[in-house]
């Protein structure tokens, strides 16, 4: 997979040097290209932005400035992701569809965003075009969203996570709910002691009281991942454990008891 950044604070995408995502790149699994936008700038003081037209605070990132870089660093069937917090939100799903993609390019805006016909120019072009924000809070910028989605994505691509890391365990979060609790030696600590079911031996037992805490967990942090879980995917225990929980396994959804 090829990816590339434009943003005018290159430093900020050093990261991607390292762990996971620089190992893959070190294989020859992902050519990451990160790119100053002020080399595509044609004056002297190597300007990106101006005064919003039609008035009001802060500056905004010129169509012209964007325009070349991105007809540099395009390629055809390329996706421009343009990071911004009025995107639609980023999620696993969104992760797992890029991780498809051959060609990814990241245009972070500063300031208070890119010019409005940037998108429209590429996508009337036949670009595809993904706006997309990591949550609901404002960030200076796009290059920390970029970071995130970069890694969310990379690590979906086959080849980058070795064994250790397998992301097959992962089917869990794809099921829609929270992990359980991890625990490692020593069996006791600060006066706490590991569960005994996981010094048990028995994987049944572990299994079971796994996806019981899963459960627990979801219903207490996350109550609407629990509304959202597939009934037909329940088994006669998992409907007993939301029952203690306080929830109803219907023909048609989970919902709180009562209900
Ligand atoms: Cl993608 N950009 C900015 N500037 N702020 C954000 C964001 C993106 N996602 C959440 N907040």
């Amino acid at each position: 997979m090829r990816v590339d950044v434009l943003t005018i604070f290159p430093a900020y995408l050093d990261a991607l040097e390292l762990s996971l995502v620089g190992k893959a790149r070190t294989a020859g699994l992902l050519d990451v290209r990160v790119h100053d936008l002020r080399d595509w700038a044609h004056d002297r003081h190597r300007t990106v932005d101006d005064t919003p037209a039609g008035g009001g605070a802060g500056m905004v990132m010129r169509p012209d400035v964007w325009g070349a870089a991105l007809s540099d660093v395009l390629t055809e069937g390329a996706t421009l992701v343009v990071p911004t917090p009025s995107g639609p939100t980023f999620t696993q799903r969104t992760a797992e569809d890029w991780a498809t993609r051959e060609h990814l390019v990241f245009a972070c805006g500063r300031y208070e965003g890119i010019d409005a016909r940037v998108a429209e120019h590429h996508r009337a072009r036949g670009v595809r075009v993904e706006e997309a924000s990591i949550g609901d809070y404002v960030l200076n910028g796009g290059e920390v969203a970029t970071l995130v989605m970069v890694e969310a994505v990379a690590r979906l691509v086959p080849g980058v996570l070795g064994n250790a890391e397998s992301v097959v365990e992962e089917s869990h979060s794809a099921e829609g709910l929270l992990e359980y609790p991890v625990y490692t030696r020593p069996v006791e600590w600060e006066g706490l002691a590991i569960p005994d079911v996981l010094m048990s031996g028995h994987h049944g037992k572990v299994a079971r009281w796994r996806r019981d805490q899963a459960l627990a967990r979801t219903a207490e942090r996350r109550p609407d991942m629990i509304a959202a879980l597939d009934p037909t995917r329940l088994d006669k225990r998992d409907r007993a454990t939301l029952g203690d929980l306080g929830w109803w396994v219907h023909p048609d959804g989970v919902r709180p008891a009562g209900e």
